[in-house]
């Protein structure tokens, strides 16, 4: 180790080979997950990835790699072995392009997704993926969990966004895929391998991404309703009304909102009751305001009229629709307050939200009296975030014991309804194990195949998405 650590001081400069106060790149967003790197590796650009990659595989040195360590599985933290590097992205935050008249941008790995928003924005752009995590996620994090957010509904998943990419092979190899073509069916498409692999395959260094037409006009709003069969009616009501120009629809039960208002205590009541479920939409339009309001305004007092929904909050400036927003993007930060949770990011058919909440609520109750489940998520995309926070009078280690069981009662029925066992956060080492209870062992087996014929040392994030 003490040869392979000269080596790349010798290759990266010896301030960017940290071995000292690593704790920040040793432990998830979450806290849930500490190892200890054997080294923090800092490279500038790809040619010093592609150096570092091969200078680990000479010397047998896992890799971990990280971008703004914001996920949610444990994905980019490394076991506690001290063997094992991690490869941080964020110097590689360069733009190497824009072209408004193709709608691409051309980007290094490290860039933090605002930045990328803001760029887009300057050119009277939009880059739609938007989750929580934007001050600080990265572009490259983003692709390898093949990220979600609150615009999947209207712009599609990473995956949909992702036009090419340059990636560098566990063997050091630079994959130079940086196409910036709408069309190409020539064989097939290896950049979708490298989407969503978690680092397990590669290191992922560029990319071409799609840009849309900027929204020039957004309606906001928030509406409170009985059931999770009254959102999804809502939901069809709104894209009758407003289309293509219906962007966000999200989710979240009465106690997502209370936690909020707990943890964040500035956080507005919106209505004069509570109720048991609400949800906040989006719209937005490159053309007028006022066509899209009243679009917008029709679609509400329609969804009034029929009783689908009891009450709404319509955001008259940016401010209140900031307000609005941040109820919902609070929840996550304010379960971290609560205490740790057991995770769900599951998805079933939009269809079938309603059906799958109904039957698991109940299972649950029945197993531990007081459980407080968290629900909420990107209804619009059938996904829900079912997270179970612990029930009064447990403690947090206690509850987190009980994972196993949680997750069955959980996961067999999203199995049962067709589900994934993870729609948009990636599996890690949270979930890899999911992976034999879950898939069909062919899918597992040909999962295995690729990295075997890509990464045959398994020095890629070993452990991470396919279970040992
Ligand atoms: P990291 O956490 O650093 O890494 C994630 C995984 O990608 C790891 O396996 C890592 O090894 C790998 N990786 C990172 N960079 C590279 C690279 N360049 N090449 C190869 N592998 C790499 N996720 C959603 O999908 N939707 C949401 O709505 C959402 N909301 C969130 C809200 C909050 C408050 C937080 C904290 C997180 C949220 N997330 C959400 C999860 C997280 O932000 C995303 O998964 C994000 O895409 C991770 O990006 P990152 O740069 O932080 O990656
Ligand atoms: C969100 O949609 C994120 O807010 C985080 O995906 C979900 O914390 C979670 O479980
Ligand atoms: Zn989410």
């Amino acid at each position: 180790m003490n040869e392979f650590l000269a080596n790349v001081r010798a290759l990266l400069g010896d301030a960017h080979v940290l071995t000292a106060d690593l704790a920040a790149y040793a432990t998830d967003w979450r806290g849930k997950f500490t190892g200890q790197p054997l080294a923090v590796l800092r490279p500038a650009d790809t040619a010093q990835v592609a150096a570092t990659v091969k200078l680990c595989a000479a010397h047998g040195v896992a890799i971990v790699p990280q971008g703004g360590n914001t996920g949610m599985c444990g994905g980019a933290t490394p076991d506690g072995s001290g063997t094992q590097a991690v490869l941080s992205l964020g110097r590689l935050n360069r733009v190497r392009g824009i072209d408004p008249l193709n709608n691409t941008l051309t980007v290094e790995a490290g860039c933090v997704l605002r930045t990328l928003q803001a760029l887009a924005a300057a050119h009277d752009r939009l880059f739609p993926l938007s989750l929580g995590a934007e001050g600080s996620c990265q572009i490259g994090g983003n692709i390898a969990t093949n990220a979600g957010g609150v615009q999947v509904l209207r712009y599609g998943n990473t995956r949909d966004l992702v036009l090419g990419l340059e990636v560098v092979l566990p063997d050091g190899q630079v994959l130079n895929l940086l196409r910036a073509l709408r069309k190409d069916n020539t064989g097939y498409d290896l950049k979708h391998l490298f989407i969503g692999s978690e680092g397990t395959l590669g290191i992922i260094t560029a990319a071409v991404l799609k840009l849309f037409p900027a929204p020039h006009a957004n309606a906001v709003a928030f509406a409170a309703l009985q059931t999770p069969q009254q959102a999804l009616q809502l939901l069809g009501l709104m894209r009758g009304h407003l289309g293509d120009r219906f962007t966000a629809f999200e989710l979240m039960s009465q106690a997502s909102v209370a936690m909020v208002r707990e943890y964040f205590p500035a956080t507005p009541a919106l209505f004069a009751a509570p109720h048991p479920w609400q949800v906040l939409m989006q719209a937005s339009d490159a053309a007028g305001q006022e066509a899209l309001d009243a679009g917008f305004q029709a679609a509400l007092e329609d969804a009034l009229a029929q009783g689908v929904i009891d009450d709404v909050v319509v955001a008259t400036s940016e401010a209140q629709a900031h307000a609005l927003w941040a109820v919902r993007e609070n929840i996550s930060e304010a379960q971290q307050h609560d205490g740790s949770n057991i995770k769900h990011d599951i998805a079933v058919p939009v269809s079938s939200v309603p059906g799958f909440v109904e039957e698991v609520l109940p299972l649950l109750h029945a197993a531990y009296a007081g459980v407080r489940p968290v629900v909420y998520g990107h209804l619009g995309d059938g996904n829900l975030h079912f997270n179970v926070s612990r029930p009064a009078g447990w403690t947090t280690p206690d509850w987190q014991l009980q994972t196993d069981r949680v997750n069955a009662i959980v996961l067999d029925v999203v199995a049962r309804y067709g589900g994934s066992f993870s729609a948009e956060h990636g599996l890690g080492q949270l979930k890899a194990h999911e992976m034999l209870l879950y898939k069909a062992p062919l899918e597992v087996d040909v999962m295995r195949r690729i990295k075997q014929a890509l990464d045959p040392q398994g020095l890629m994030n070993p452990r991470k998405l396919l279970p040992a």
